[in-house]
């Protein structure tokens, strides 16, 4: 038996609930938000993105940490937040992560991993940097992982960032998620190269590229990228390619085919999975329609919870606000 098959065998089934679960959290969303009611801000979903999510974020451990772009509902859940205190964030709840006053662009929870979603795009890359150097001097062998899109990968902080996680070796794994546009831009035209993965080699950080729609690739380079940081031979640079099937936020009208083609669905992270689960003879297709039923519920619960959480009391509004 190869590795992929016992790897599909061992973690099929908790990858398919896992994708399945990020899947569903964002298209209760995108309902919502087509409904017209109480999502407040702008929202953007990752949604044919989840195995990024789930092959980076779902193999962490406590101590961790990871930053998220404005796109980053995905590896939040698959890091371990709670799908009601983010619908409740989003919803501008009192019990949401950030007691309703972030949104979507600004969960953050460090006891549980995640330092913080990032609205300022390449924002969170250097944040990471400073985790990792700080865990390098602490000794605690745990690592930082900065993910975000193509797009921050033309920043000046993602190439200073590279440079001085170079020089430190420090425990950080970049991971791009490349999905083909910089909010309506496509990205070959503005992205010189040979692709982003390319880019550590000046700085000898090692590079690597990956079908970022198959979760097992994604579960695979990124193990060896934690290996390689965790002994201390510093970053790894991770370009995932995928697809966003969604507009760049919810809402977004030029969607309908101005700024692009339709996405190609064919590489459904989760039908994927489930065909080659089915081909191994574990049921995926059988295990995908279960995880899906019961996404649905608990998920459905999570968000029913959420709006009938309070708003934030007017007392609380300058709280946290350091001027
Ligand atoms: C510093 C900064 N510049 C511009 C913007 C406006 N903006 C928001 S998202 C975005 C594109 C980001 O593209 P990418 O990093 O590829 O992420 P994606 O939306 O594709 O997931 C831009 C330019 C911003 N938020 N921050």
């Amino acid at each position: 038996m190869d590795e992929r098959h016992e790897l599909v065998k061992e973690h099929g089934a908790d990858w398919m609930q896992a994708l399945t679960d990020v899947r569903v959290f964002e298209l209760q969303l995108a309902e919502m938000h087509k409904s017209g009611s109480a999502v407040l801000g702008a929202v953007h979903l990752g949604i044919g993105q989840e195995a990024v999510a789930v092959g980076v974020a779902g193999q962490l451990i406590p101590g961790d940490q990871i930053t998220v772009s404005h796109r980053g509902h995905g590896p939040m859940l698959a890091r371990g937040l709670d799908p009601e205190r983010m619908y409740a964030e989003i919803l501008g709840r009192a019990t949401g992560y950030c007691g309703g006053k972030g949104g979507s662009m600004h969960i953050a929870c460090p006891e549980l991993g995640v330092a913080g979603a990032n609205g300022i795009v390449g924002g969170g890359i250097p944040m990471a940097l400073g985790i990792a150097k700080a865990a390098k001097e602490l000794g605690t062998g745990n690592v930082a992982v900065p993910i975000f899109g193509d797009g921050a990968a033309n920043t000046g902080s993602f190439a200073e960032t590279m440079n001085l996680a170079a020089v430190w070796r420090a425990p950080i794994i970049f991971v791009c998620e490349n999905n083909g546009y910089g909010q309506f831009t496509p990205t070959e035209g503005v992205t010189a190269g040979s692709g982003i993965f390319t880019r550590g080699e000046g700085y000898g950080v090692p590079g690597i590229q990956v079908d970022g729609e198959d979760v097992v690739a994604v579960h695979v380079e990124m193990r060896a990228a934690l290996e390689r940081a965790r002994a201390g031979e510093g970053p790894t640079l991770l370009e995932c390619r995928t697809t966003r099937w969604h507009g760049h936020h919810e809402g977004d009208e030029r969607y309908a085919g101005e700024y692009r083609a339709a996405p190609s669905r064919e590489g459904d992270p989760i039908k994927r999975l489930a065909a080659e689960m089915d081909e191994l003879g574990l049921d995926g297709e059988a295990k995908r329609e279960a995880a899906e039923a019961g996404a649905r519920e608990r998920l459905g619960a999570a968000l029913e919870a959420a709006l009938e959480a309070p708003e934030p009391e007017l007392e609380t509004a300058l709280m946290g606000v350091y001027v």
